[in-house]
């Protein structure tokens, strides 16, 4: 099935974190691609990737990235596609370095930008399904059945 989620991130060590985006996609029944594409070190790979992911059927893009993260930002730059950006938990600075270079995207080029860490991982891939839902009726229920679940799963006295 052709990807219309595409999951980039600038290291393997993103992965952990990422990693929650693609397993709820998978969940939502929503055809994704992962790949390692480095804004630093490996330019050309993200120059290919953003310029053709249109072409190639993608939707949305999220793109994960720590530290100096300037991949959602590059990436969007190139590319008309909504990016969802998410920061991951960096060792020095705990991600507050990442959401900083993520979110604070000068006028002109948006990223959207969700919390640091996992919990922003699994709200790109709910944001992206929200995205891609309004086309896709069946999506449509399968999203409105995971909030559902999760309703239902939340005791109303704690143990
Ligand atoms: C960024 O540098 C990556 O997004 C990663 O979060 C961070 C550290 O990368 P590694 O040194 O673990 O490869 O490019």
């Amino acid at each position: 099935m052709t990807a219309t989620v595409g999951i980039i991130m600038g290291s393997q060590s993103d992965w952990d974190t990422m990693r929650h985006a693609a397993e709820l996609l998978d969940e939502l029944g929503i055809a994704h691609e992962a790949k390692i594409v480095s804004a630093h070190r490996t330019p050309q790979r993200l120059y290919d990737y953003a310029t053709g992911a249109k072409d190639r059927g993608l939707k949305v893009i999220i793109a994960g990235a720590g530290g100096a993260a300037h991949l959602p930002g590059m990436a969007a730059s190139m590319t008309p596609l909504p990016v969802l950006g998410v920061p991951v938990q960096s060792k020095a600075l705990s991600g507050l370095d990442s959401l900083l270079s993520i979110v604070q995207m000068p006028a002109g080029i948006p990223v959207g930008t969700l919390a640091i860490g996992q919990a922003g991982a699994k709200n790109a891939a709910l944001l992206a399904a929200a995205m891609l839902a309004p086309y896709d009726t069946e999506l449509g229920h399968r999203l409105d059945a995971f909030r559902a679940k999760q309703t239902d799963a939340i005791a109303e006295t704690p143990q």
